[in-house]
């Protein structure tokens, strides 16, 4: 294809994602099964994610928008003037171009595994702010990343907006705020978006929507495991379930066995008595001391911090 040589996926002679497959036997063979939620985001599940923030049940979205519109000049105020903004993530189309109208940034550095979304978007701000050096980097943020030379010499804002550190345990959101330390250099700024633990009826329903939006979001993973990997999993022998987890302040998403069912994926076969799940997401909800404790972990301190109107998310600056 057009992408190949600069793709960073790793595929075999078949076409198949070798990250993809190991996850996904590794994690099936597993007492509790559990696979990474980064596989949620196929073109199909991107989408799917896409009609989530729209819809009425899903706040964090609308939530941190809100913070980014509210609160344009104490950003400017806080944020090193002519800075080089770095986008963790591809960028949304509402997000961005909020916080780049507030701070007028000298250069805005979105990261990406996906080279094709990058570009699209890029394209897309590019048109936005016709007099923004916009330089993007298709890699993959987990790892340090070495910045465009044309913004060595600036003053680094990382952004991380909705709440994606929250799908990480806390071992690895660790390493990935250290690595984002090391990504934007000594005296770099870091605006990061965290959700915040409230009622937990609030949270179920935002992760379970009466639409059945989110639970085709969920399901699809075991139809991309079914389209890409071989697989026999019986997707109509599964159902959607969103629960919070009090003693890790998170809401769960699983796949739950309407009945006994087996199956087999790559050649391996695979059982489920009725009842037991695989676990597909973990979404991390945070109060104001563990965000900050999070955020001192992986080497950053909290500068300040903003909530919209319900105080149901969080935008926290910290500097390195
Ligand atoms: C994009 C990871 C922040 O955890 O709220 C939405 C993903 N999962 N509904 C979140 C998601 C189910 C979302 N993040």
């Amino acid at each position: 294809t057009a992408r190949q040589g600069l793709e960073l996926v790793d595929r075999d002679e078949s076409g198949v994602d070798r990250a993809f497959r190991a996850d996904v036997l590794k994690g099936l063979s597993q007492e509790q099964k559990a696979i990474p939620a980064r596989w949620l985001y196929d073109d199909a599940g991107s989408q799917l994610f896409e009609d989530i923030t729209k819809l009425p049940e899903y706040y964090p979205t609308r939530s941190e928008t809100e913070i980014l519109q509210d609160h344009g000049e104490e950003f400017a105020a806080a944020i090193a003037p002519g800075c080089a903004v770095v986008e963790f993530g591809s960028g949304s189309s509402v997000k961005t171009p909020l916080l780049l109208s507030a701070i007028a940034p000298a250069a805005y550095v979105p990261l990406d595994i996906s080279g094709d979304f990058l570009r699209a978007s890029a394209k897309q701000l590019s048109a936005k702010f016709p007099g923004l050096p916009v330089h993007p980097v298709e890699a993959d943020f987990m790892r340090k990343v070495s910045l465009p030379d044309q913004v060595t010499d600036l003053p680094k804002l990382g952004f991380f907006p909705g709440s994606t550190i929250g799908n990480m345990v806390a071992r690895t959101s660790v390493d990935l705020l250290r690595t984002m330390r090391d990504t934007l250099g000594d005296k770099a700024q870091l605006l990061i978006g965290m959700d915040l633990i409230k009622d937990a009826a609030v949270l179920t329903a935002a992760y379970d929507d009466a639409a059945g939006v989110t639970g085709e979001f969920n399901l699809n993973l075991a139809r991309r495991i079914n389209r890409e990997l071989d697989a026999t999993i019986p997707v109509d022998q599964l159902r959607h379930v969103a629960l919070w987890n009090d003693d890790f302040a998170r809401i769960e998403m699983h796949c739950e066995a309407l009945d006994d069912i087996e199956f087999t994926v790559a050649g391996q076969q695979f059982a489920m008595a009725k009842g037991d799940t695989i676990h597909t997401e973990n979404s991390h909800k945070f109060d104001r001391r563990s965000a900050n404790t999070l955020l001192l972990a992986g080497g950053w301190t909290p500068m300040q911090r903003w909530t919209d109107s319900q105080r149901r998310f969080s935008l926290i600056l910290a500097e390195a």
